[in-house]
């Protein structure tokens, strides 16, 4: 069975809590039999280290370290810890984003200059930042999977600055999948479509773009973070050994539509 990921080594970034898209990859994965690792967003009073662990425990990750993608050293220090417990890696999943909260309503030509470099900081350039210290530890080839959304090549209101953001992570994709094809690291995005999340919530108007889904997607439904995990499973198995530099809409449909 090429979709067998036993003896595998997998870490996954961007798990908040049981709604987060990197909860569904993660269980996914484990359920595929990769050994898991995982990182969260370390803050001041520890409430996300103890929700993420005690969410995480059943799938036994044998790393758990704390990564703000913002800071260098923590970057480090997370790899320094999977070269230590692991000695190599064969899967990365990138599933984490910010932008203020500002900066994602009302008109895009007033995004701020510090809001601009804060959203493509944290949700574009963490992928080449942890692509490029996850590259010496795939010796035996790899594949890293990101999440994007159909903002960042469509206009979707009020996702503005997130959408050039993830233009920016899209072509990321591409210029990683040159540079570390010769290597037999795949490099790919899933672009889900709206799911109910902590980020997305916070989100003025996601009902309703949900409801939009439901009455104009093929399927007729929005989906879940379960078939996301499917798809990024799949992408990070010898199934899609052929694989790479593309993005792979899990959105029920929706890309295709033209009304
Ligand atoms: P989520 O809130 O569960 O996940 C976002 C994650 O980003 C959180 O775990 C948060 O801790 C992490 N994060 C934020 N700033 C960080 C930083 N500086 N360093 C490290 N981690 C940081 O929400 P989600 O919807 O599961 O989002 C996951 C990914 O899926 C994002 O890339 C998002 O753009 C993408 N996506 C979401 C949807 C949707 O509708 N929910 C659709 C398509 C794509
Ligand atoms: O990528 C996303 C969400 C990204 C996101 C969400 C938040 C809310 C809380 C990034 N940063 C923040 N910052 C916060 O303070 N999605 C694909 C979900 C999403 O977000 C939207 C959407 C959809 C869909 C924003 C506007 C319009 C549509």
């Amino acid at each position: 069975m090429l979709l067998d990921l036993t003896g595998k080594k997998a870490l996954v970034t961007g798990i908040a809590n049981n709604r987060s898209i990197a909860w569904g990859i993660a269980q996914q994965l484990h359920q595929a039999g990769a050994e898991l690792g995982v990182t969260y967003l370390p803050d001041d009073k520890g409430k996300f280290e103890k929700k993420v662990r005690s969410l995480v425990e059943p799938l036994n990750p044998t790393v758990f370290v704390p990564c703000n993608v913002q800071d260098d050293a923590q970057v480090e220090s997370v790899f320094q810890t999977v070269a230590e417990k692991w000695g190599k890696l064969d899967i990365l999943i990138h599933c984490l984003a910010f932008a203020s909260k500002d900066d994602l309503t009302g008109n895009f030509s007033e995004t701020s200059r510090s809001g601009f470099s804060t959203a493509l900081e944290i949700s574009s350039y963490s992928l080449p930042s942890l692509a490029r210290h996850a590259k010496p530890l795939m010796t035996e080839g790899g594949s890293i999977v990101t999440l994007t959304y159909l903002g960042g090549e469509k206009v979707v209101p009020n996702y503005n600055v997130m959408g050039v953001a993830k233009a920016a992570l899209e072509c990321s994709v591409r210029y990683l999948a040159s540079e570390l094809g010769p290597d037999n690291i795949r490099v790919n995005a899933v672009s889900a479509g709206p799911i109910r999340t902590l980020a997305s919530s916070a989100v003025g108007g996601i009902l309703d773009m949900i409801r939009h889904v439901e009455e104009t997607a093929p399927l007729r439904r929005t989906v879940t973070q379960t078939e996301v995990g499917n798809a990024a499973t799949f992408l990070c198995s010898d199934l899609a050994s052929g694989i790479t530099g593309q993005v792979l809409y899990v959105d029920s449909g929706y890309e295709i539509m033209g009304m």
